[in-house]
């Protein structure tokens, strides 16, 4: 499998396993991301007033779940903040 196609099925696989774990499989709750922080960012997992702050941040649509979409934005957000663009 191209390496490209390989990468984008891992995002897509990532953002399922945490936005799985409730009813809605479709979107991630606050308490999804909060998982997907402490286990994906380790170094990143910071107090519940942060999560409120990134995860209205990544809310495009205010709709109160991430949804893939909204997710691929932060992904892409955050390649570009570790490769010092942003
Ligand atoms: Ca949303």
């Amino acid at each position: 499998m191209p390496m490209l196609e390989d990468q984008l099925k891992l995002l897509k696989n990532t953002f399922d396993k945490y936005a799985g774990k409730d009813a809605d499989k479709g979107s991630m709750s606050k308490a999804e991301l909060a998982d997907l922080l402490r286990e994906e960012f380790p170094g990143m997992a910071g107090d519940k007033k942060q999560l409120d702050a990134f995860f209205t941040g990544l809310d495009g649509d205010k709709d109160g779940k991430v949804s893939f979409p909204e997710f691929v934005q932060f992904a892409a957000t955050l390649l570009l903040m570790l490769m010092g663009s942003i």
